[in-house]
Parts: structure tokens; sequence; C-alpha cells
């Protein structure tokens, strides 16, 4: 688990849950949704990945990788959002999240895993695919490229110039991925099993935002019905929402900001 232990005053000095994250981000929603599934009271600090503020170094005290989302309890700061709800459901085990037998609780953190570590080739790879999630500037890469390369590479590679190739490859990719979510949802009425759990909370906030972004998903009737039951959740309330914009705007917004990235 990764887990930071700070120094400074003004982080040890929080009490309670404090989640640093963006309201856009998928992997930040999945937290914010387990905790409220939870009923726990929260603290929310927005970080504003647009502004590029998750590169501050008041921030990458919390996460040197940069990332959101962090949750900072008890002195410690939690990263990697599979960790901070591995965290949540040790610490706060009632009401549960991760029910069943040993086999079936181990498949929903299977989920939360492959959620988590495939951000960058299923959801970012998707929207870079489709000309849309943000690059950081060029003016930013050295930082990544210190910070976090494996990141740094993946926007070089993919962020700015995409070979046809490589989005055809992100695009099957993903299908692929959609088809996986399609099957086990006509087997079973959630991910893992017929109880609502963190696999759906994990893999929910990204089909969420990539609905949210314009994308279709008819194509997998069962998959649109599950989000739907997601997003009808007490949980998934203005506190947890992912922002919807209109198509138009999301368009412009990315095609002005990767005009200027590419040269700035
Ligand atoms: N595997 C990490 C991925 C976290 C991640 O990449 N978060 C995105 C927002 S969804 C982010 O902070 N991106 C910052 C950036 O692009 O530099 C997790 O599941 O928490």
């Amino acid at each position: 688990m990764a887990r930071i232990k700070q120094t400074d005053k003004d982080l040890l000095e929080l009490k309670g849950l404090h989640l640093y994250h963006h309201q856009g981000s998928n992997c930040a929603a999945r937290i914010r949704m387990a905790l409220e599934e939870k009923g726990l009271k929260w603290t929310g600090h927005s970080i504003n990945l647009v502004t590029c503020e998750h590169l501050k170094p008041e921030y990458l005290r919390i996460n040197p990788e940069s990332c959101v989302p962090a949750l900072i309890h008890n002195g410690f700061s939690i990263t990697g959002s599979e960790d901070i709800l591995r965290y949540l459901e040790e610490t706060y085990p009632e009401p549960s999240l991760c029910t069943g037998t040993e086999k079936e609780k181990a498949e929903i953190w299977r989920w939360v895993d492959e959620a988590a570590h495939s951000h960058l080739d299923t959801t970012v790879s998707f929207l870079y695919a489709h000309k849309m999630g943000r690059p950081c500037a060029k003016k930013h890469l050295p930082i990544y490229e210190k910070i976090n390369p494996e990141r740094a590479r993946f926007i070089k590679e993919r962020g700015y110039n995409m070979s046809e190739k490589q989005r055809l490859e992100a695009i099957a990719h993903n299908h692929k991925m959609f088809q996986k979510l399609e099957d086990n949802l006509s087997r079973k009425a959630y991910l893992a099993g017929d109880e609502f759990s963190l696999a759906d909370i994990a893999w929910g906030m990204n089909i969420i935002l990539l609905e949210n972004f314009g994308f279709n998903f008819s194509e997998y009737p069962k998959v649109n019905e599950w989000s739907q039951k997601i997003r009808q959740r007490p949980a998934y309330n203005d506190k947890v929402r992912i922002p919807k914009f209109p198509q138009w705007l999301i368009y412009c917004m990315f095609k002005i900001k990767r005009f200027l990235y590419r040269t700035v």
C-alpha cells in the first residue's frame, strides 16, 4: 500500500478523512463514491488538473507521483485509488463493499486492481484516440520525467500525436474491455456477483466518465443498464457526480488545449 508519513504541520493537523481530488477524475470519483456508500464524513480538497495544480510542490508532498486521488488520514497520505479503497474497506469495514466468499472477494479486488492499473491503457488512451483528454503542456514534460517517468513516456508516445495504428489499437483494446464487462453483466446483476461492490465502483466510474464525454454504450446494453443503476444510487450524489458538459464544448475545449499544448 502506498502510504506516506507526512511531516508538515499543516497536514498533520488535519482531522478526519481528507480527499485530494478533481471532480472530473474517474479515479477520484471511485473514492468519493466509496466514501458516500460507507456514509463517511470527509473533506474534499480540489486539485485542478487543468491548471496543473497536481504538479505543484504543495501537492507533491502528498503524492510524489502527482496523480489524484490521494487521501490524508491520521498523518499519512495514501495514494492510488486501489490502495485507498483497500484502506477504507479495512478501516471502515461496515457497511462492506466487498462481501462474499474469499474467492468472491478476491474477484472484486481483481476488478479494482485492473481498473486502477489499466487507467492509461483504457480510459486515457480511449480519450486520446478520440482527440480528447488532456496531455500536459510540453513545458511540463520535464517535471513528469522527474516525478513520474512512466506517465511522461506515455504522454510523449500517445498524448500529442497518436499514430493511426496506436489509435486503432487503443479503441480495440477498450472495446475488448467493454465486451468483458458486458459478458460479466450478462451473467450477474453486478460485475462481481449479485451484490453491488467495489468492482462496480471501480469500473462504473470509468464508464460514467466516458458516457459524460458523449460515448454511447448502446452496443453494450448490459453495461448501459448497469451504469444507469449506479447513477441512481443515493451515494452517486452531487459530491460524487462526474460533471457532464455539452459535447460541442468538450470538443472545442480539447481542440484549443491540444493546439496550444503542442507548442508551449
Ligand atoms: N492508478 C492511479 C491513476 C491515477 C491517475 O492517473 N489519476 C489521474 C486523474 S483520473 C491524474 O491524476 N492525472 C494527472 C495527470 O494526468 O498528470 C489510480 O488509480 O489512482
